[in-house]
């Protein structure tokens, strides 16, 4: 007797992840993945990918994918959102793609209220290419532009994402979640299919922020680093429901 408990995702290809061991990239991936074949979206979702390390989510999502420049996801998603709003329209973005170069078109597209799902990766450092500084880096980590920790007299304070954008008149819903254990990655799965609720219920903008571990940007094993999104992200940047303004049902 064998129950099938586990199955890929239809809206994955079979393109195996290129993603370091440990890297939450490919839970996150999985998990907006599983909320498209649970809502039957497959056909009608348009992905806009990010630059960094998932700049290849095209190889990935079987679903419509268009490149964005580096930051402008939020204005590529508004316009094709725009024209075509029968499609199901989101951004997958890293923390140097959105909080760094892509500020204007994420306050932007937040303060604009488009109808668009944000599903932003913050691993508090630039991934892909090397491990620079974010303007999520915490206080004091090491990164190859502050080897000695971030100095918040000379790089400042880091940019908290879901506090910053849930303000707005615009904004539908904000929460910030984590995937580093089971039981985080069934609340951030719920977290995702609100994300897609609003959007369905057209109800405006909406932002999902991952925190997320990069064992090779930030030099642990992966085991550590989950550990370290648990104990020193998460108290940087607080779990929990930033913005609701209800759905339908
Ligand atoms: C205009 C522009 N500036 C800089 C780069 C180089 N670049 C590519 S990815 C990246 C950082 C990406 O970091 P993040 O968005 O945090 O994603 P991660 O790799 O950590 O997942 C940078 C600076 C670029 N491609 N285009
Ligand atoms: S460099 Fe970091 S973000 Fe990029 S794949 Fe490796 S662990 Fe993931």
């Amino acid at each position: 007797m064998s129950n099938q408990i586990l199955e890929r995702p239809k809206s994955l290809t079979e393109k195996q992840f290129h993603y370091c061991p440990g890297c939450h990239h490919g839970i996150i991936h999985r998990l907006i993945a599983e909320t498209i074949d649970e809502f039957d979206l497959r056909e009608k979702t348009i992905v806009v990918q990010p630059v960094g390390c998932a700049v290849y989510i095209y190889e990935y999502f079987d679903t419509d994918v268009s490149e964005a420049a580096h930051g402008r996801a939020p204005a590529v998603a508004t316009a094709i959102k725009r024209v075509s709003k029968d499609k199901f329209v989101l951004t997958y973005q890293g923390d140097g793609d959105l909080a760094a170069i892509g500020t204007a078109e994420i306050i932007h597209a937040a303060a604009r209220g488009e109808n668009i799902c944000v599903f932003f990766v913050n691993n508090a450092i630039y991934g892909m290419t090397g491990g620079q500084m974010a303007p999520t880096t915490l206080p004091g980590m090491k990164t190859a532009t502050t080897p000695f920790g971030r100095d918040v007299k000379k790089q400042g304070y880091p940019i908290k994402v879901s506090e910053m954008l849930a303000p707005f008149d615009g904004v539908a819903y904000v929460e910030r979640v984590m995937v580093s254990s089971p039981k985080h990655v069934i609340r951030a799965k719920s977290a995702v299919r609100k994300a897609f609720k609003y959007q369905l219920q057209e109800k405006g903008f909406s932002l999902v922020e991952f925190l997320s571990a990069c064992p090779t940007g930030w030099g642990m094993p992966p085991v550590e680093a989950a550990k370290w999104v648990e104990e020193n992200m998460a108290k940087q940047f607080p779990l929990g429901v930033y913005k609701e303004v209800g759905l339908d049902d």
